[in-house]
């Protein structure tokens, strides 16, 4: 890092001896799992810095934002508009957490059979171990799976927070309760910033938040060139960091690092040989700093070419349309653009498995793991429809079950290696 933060972490209220072991662990892992890797696109350099400096010069500038009257607000899921939270001149940061250091921490309040998604994130709460949830003037929770919603009951004794009712079909019924819900926060944004959005303030964040969307949608066209021209563990970082970098910065550095990859395509440069088998990850969201499967399956003699996933294309696929003139019309866009997204929380949700099929196919991928974090009941019980449809359409699925332990790794990468040999054979 490139100063002493202890005085700014201390002021936040963090415990500094453990958030400093946490440091530690991350900052020993990082290296080992993305600076060995080869041929690296020199636009990672950005992302590369942007880690080292995750817990430093962000909360920095968040601090800063704050000092000059700003918002900053926390969110844990894909469905939460940021537009909205910039049009209030907010900052909108993601809480989820990848990382089972804080597990002691979530089992004081949480039971241990839990989603390690929501026990990272809650963790972090409880042992003031992250300078975005002690920056956040609120979090915004949400309903979607049982264990998120319950969880939020927990967190909201510890951190004020505002729950978005999501709905859990895409009836005329739920579409309005759910446009009731988008109204309803931006109502407690403006309460929260003490400003009134309006409709010039919400079309540039319609457009800026559109403009990130549409850089990462460019940097996933380009993974789909054969040799692939960065590592999906690369473009997963990318996808990571979407969640709380500057999103102008962000989206200008996305662009820059995609001008790179097209030079590479044109010139036929690869990160691995072209004839290495290619593969999407579909299923749970995977928070920094989760990069566990795709680096067993890139230590493995295979590539990731995509992520079905909200830390990947659910969340840059499919903008908010162009507003119209007036607040009411571009909410009501938002609201359409958001309840688009096809989470396991919802009931049907068969156009996710549509968005598999036509990924694995454009990406050119020979076959899809199925990841579903441990407990995640959603993602789990779908990852049956998964298999049978991808069965009919006659592309090699395997299901990855796992946890935020590093215990079960090797057996993945057995797993993964004899489903690699299994495409060779095809
Ligand atoms: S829109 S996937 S970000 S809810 S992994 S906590 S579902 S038990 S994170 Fe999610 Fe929004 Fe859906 Fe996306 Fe529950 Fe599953 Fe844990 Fe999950």
């Amino acid at each position: 890092m490139a100063e002493d933060y202890t005085p700014m972490w201390k002021g936040l209220g963090l415990n500094i001896e453990n958030h400093c072991k946490l440091l530690d662990v991350l900052m020993e892992a990082y290296p080992k799992l993305y600076m060995s890797q080869q041929n690296r696109p020199a636009g990672m350099g950005y992302f590369d810095f942007v880690v080292s400096e995750a817990h430093g010069l962000r909360i920095k500038e968040l601090q800063a934002h704050k000092a000059a009257g700003g918002k900053v607000v926390g969110t844990f899921c894909v469905y939460v508009p940021e537009e909205i939270i910039l049009a209030a001149g907010g900052i909108c940061v993601g809480l989820c957490a990848g990382t089972d250091f804080s597990a002691k921490e979530a089992e004081a309040v949480l039971p241990p059979n839990l989603c390690p998604l929501i026990k990272s994130a809650v963790g972090f709460k409880v042992g003031k171990l992250c300078p975005y949830f002690e920056s956040s003037d609120l979090i915004v929770g949400e309903t979607t799976c049982d264990g998120k919603k319950k969880a939020w009951e927990v967190l909201g004794k510890y951190h004020p927070m505002h729950v978005m009712e999501l709905p859990h079909t895409k009836s005329e019924a739920a579409r309005s309760l759910w446009r009731t819900e988008v109204f309803r926060i931006k109502e407690r944004m403006e309460h929260l910033a003490g400003v009134k959005i309006t409709a010039d303030g919400l079309k540039a964040a319609i457009a800026l938040v559109n403009g990130k969307r549409a850089a990462l949608a460019r940097l996933n066209r380009l993974r789909q060139a054969n040799p692939a021209p960065i590592s999906g563990k690369d473009a997963l970082l990318v996808e990571q960091i979407a969640f709380y970098d500057d999103v102008r910065r962000f989206t200008a550095k996305v662009n820059e690092l995609c001008d790179e990859l097209e030079q590479r395509v044109k010139d036929g440069v690869g990160v691995f040989p072209k004839e290495t088998p290619r593969l999407v990850i579909s299923g749970s969201p995977m928070a920094l700093p989760n990069w566990k499967v795709h680096h067993v399956v890139e230590t493995s003699g295979a590539v990731v070419v995509g992520e079905e996933s909200c830390v990947g294309s659910r969340y840059f696929t499919d903008a908010v349309a162009e507003p119209g003139d007036s607040v009411e019309s571009m909410l009501d866009a938002i609201s359409r653009r958001y309840l688009r997204v096809n989470c396991a929380c919802f009931t049907p949700n068969t156009d996710r498995i549509g968005q598999i099929i036509e990924m694995a196919r454009n990406a050119g991928a020979a076959g899809v793991i199925h990841y579903a974090l441990t407990f995640c009941t959603p993602y789990t019980v779908e990852s049956m429809g998964v298999r049978d449809a991808l069965d009919k359409a006659r592309i090699p699925l395997l299901m990855i079950e796992t946890d935020y332990g590093m215990g079960d790794a090797a057996q993945i990468k057995t797993r993964v290696e004899a489903f690699r040999e299994q495409l060779a054979a095809r």
